[in-house]
């Protein structure tokens, strides 16, 4: 089983995280912010990682830290799980629909950190959450874990549909690139032969690495 436990503390937020990636979709996720439990949840629902979060952020300030730190210790839990990424499909990538909103995500688990992020909203809040922070999220997630993102919502109207099919995507996406390739199960699925932190440590100052580190962990 490719298991990992997190735990990330700050003064601003307290955050544990345990993810499965052989799971079922099994989750119990409670960070103090109904929204983002409920896209957590659909994170983990149809991935089929199976995720528990407990999250105590200063939501008397404002979401920013909790959810920013959520991501990067969600990620953080997943790049470990990953381990040395031997076997793993490496690529994935999902078009999902709720209702009038459509959005497409692709993954590439290569250890290289990057966030494209195509996705626009025509309300500043959903529910007591800025939409704007939901960014803020997948900045961290790709960051921590080590992935290339692209996230891109080719229509809708409705907010609450646009960043559910977002969330959606990235799990059935993600789905995909974690599962062991059957036909490749040792290989690491990479010309240069590295794909994981430890054997990449000499290339962390790469550019294209840099260009995504900002936002991430940062405010
Ligand atoms: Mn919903």
């Amino acid at each position: 089983m490719r298991q990992a436990s997190v735990e990330r503390n700050t003064n601003e937020t307290e955050i544990s995280v345990t993810v499965n990636l052989d799971g079922t979709g099994t989750y119990d996720v409670s960070t103090g912010i109904g929204f983002l439990d409920h896209m957590l949840e659909q994170l983990s629902k149809h991935s089929l990682i199976d995720l528990t979060v407990r999250a105590k952020g200063d939501l008397h300030i404002d979401f920013h830290h909790t959810t920013e730190d959520t991501g990067i210790a969600i990620g953080e839990a997943v790049n470990k799980a990953l381990g040395d990424r031997a076997g793993i499909t490496r690529y994935g990538s999902a078009q999902i629909p709720l209702d009038e909103a459509l959005t497409r995500v692709i993954v590439d688990c290569s250890n290289r950190p990057y966030l494209v992020w195509k996705v626009g909203f025509s309300r500043p809040k959903l529910g007591e959450m800025d939409t704007e922070l939901f960014r803020e999220w997948f900045q961290a997630f790709a960051q921590a874990a080590g992935v290339t993102l692209h996230v891109d919502n080719l229509y809708g109207e409705n907010n609450h549909h646009i960043v559910e099919s977002a969330y959606k995507a990235l799990a059935r996406a993600l789905r995909q690139a974690v599962t062991i390739d059957a036909r490749a199960a040792d290989a690491v699925p990479s010309t240069k032969g590295v794909l994981s932190d430890a054997d990449t440590m000499n290339s962390v100052s790469d550019a294209d690495t840099m260009n995504a580190v900002s936002g991430a962990g940062k405010d």
